[in-house]
């Protein structure tokens, strides 16, 4: 096992030495061995992006792009399925046909991919999961799924609830993410496990499906069917960030008036917070670049990765969101 693994990491040396030579000599910069494509170090991978719904996935598609470059080995080709689950289905289905070396995306919502993943395979083109996971029988239809632990981000923002708030009969509305997303049913999962036997009750749960505008008019509804709202549960900034538009123009306090805790900790949440209008963010870390360009080239030099990344995350209050602001890099 020892010498495979030596050889094979040999093997993946000497490609980088050839890369790097051959990009030397031949005088030009990297970019026009890449450009032809056919450089054969050059990985090509093709990515599905779910959308462009949120700061969180702002930063990902930024973290991603910048990552899986040409000066990195990689020709990116990549899409933006507005959320769509066919428009997905549709990329990897292009991707399969060009013959890309690599397939990695982030699944809209957690089932409907067999047959896609079962094409890719009989392709002989492996697929990396990234941010979030599929609902599959055969989890070898995929070489490995990289983000974070969503009922665990759920848990986190619950058990804040619970201790500051625990023998209150706390009335709280969740905004839920876009319906039948991993992130969606896990944080909900995750939440309603903090909560279990406290005196702390979900009044009204609705999806805003991630989106600042989905999050302002749920809430809008939320406040006119409900005169004792004590806390909103949103399952990402961006939604926490369109309630407070709400119930500031139902003449409310976000953050006093009605508390807010929300997932993600991306700019504008953490800004939110350390103004005083969310009180408590767990962060859900977008830049999965790194992992998804190490993982990738893992599998296409035959390397064994692990089947679950599960990537860390942080949380903060309000005074520690003053404090970490002017280092974050999203
Ligand atoms: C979580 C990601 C979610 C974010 C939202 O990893 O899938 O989708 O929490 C984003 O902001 O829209
Ligand atoms: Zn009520």
């Amino acid at each position: 096992m020892k010498r495979k693994t030596f050889l094979r990491a040999g093997i993946a040396t000497l490609s980088v030495a050839a890369m790097a030579a051959l990009s030397a000599c031949s005088g030009s910069s990297s970019s026009e061995s890449a450009d032809n494509g056919s450089g054969s170090d050059t990985i090509a991978i093709g990515f599905s992006q779910v959308g462009a719904e949120s700061g969180w996935r702002a930063a990902n598609t930024k973290d991603i792009q910048d990552t899986l470059t040409e000066e990195n080995g990689f020709k990116l080709s990549f899409s933006d399925a507005q959320q769509k689950q066919e428009n997905q289905i549709q990329a990897l289905r292009s991707y399969i046909a060009q013959g890309v070396d690599v397939l990695a995306f982030s699944p809209v919502v957690e089932t409907g991919w067999d047959a896609v993943l079962q094409e890719a395979k009989n392709a002989n083109i492996p697929v990396i999961l990234t941010d979030r996971a599929v609902d599959t029988a055969d989890d070898s239809l995929y070489e490995s799924f990289i983000g974070s632990d969503f009922v665990e981000e759920g848990q986190r923002a619950g058990q804040w609830v619970a201790d500051n708030f625990k023998d209150e009969e706390l009335k709280v509305v969740e905004l839920q993410g876009t319906t039948g997303s991993a992130p969606a049913i896990d944080r909900k999962e995750g939440f309603e496990k903090a909560i279990a036997g406290t005196d702390i009750k979900v009044v009204d749960s609705q999806t805003g499906d991630f989106t600042r505008a989905g999050g302002k008019q749920v809430m809008e509804g939320f406040l006119n069917s409900h005169d004792d709202i004590d806390l909103v549960f949103a399952h990402n900034d961006d939604m926490g960030l369109g309630a407070i538009e709400a119930i500031e123009a139902a003449g409310k306090k976000p953050g006093e008036d009605i508390k807010i805790v929300t997932i993600d900790a991306v700019k504008d949440g953490m800004q939110a917070l350390a103004d005083g209008k969310i009180n408590y963010i767990v962060e859900c870390n977008p830049l999965l670049g790194a992992d998804l360009a190490e993982v990738a080239k893992k599998v296409v030099a035959g390397e064994s990765v692990e089947k679950r990344i599960v990537v860390e995350d942080a949380a903060f209050t309000q005074e520690e969101a003053e404090k970490a602001l002017p280092d974050r890099k999203y």
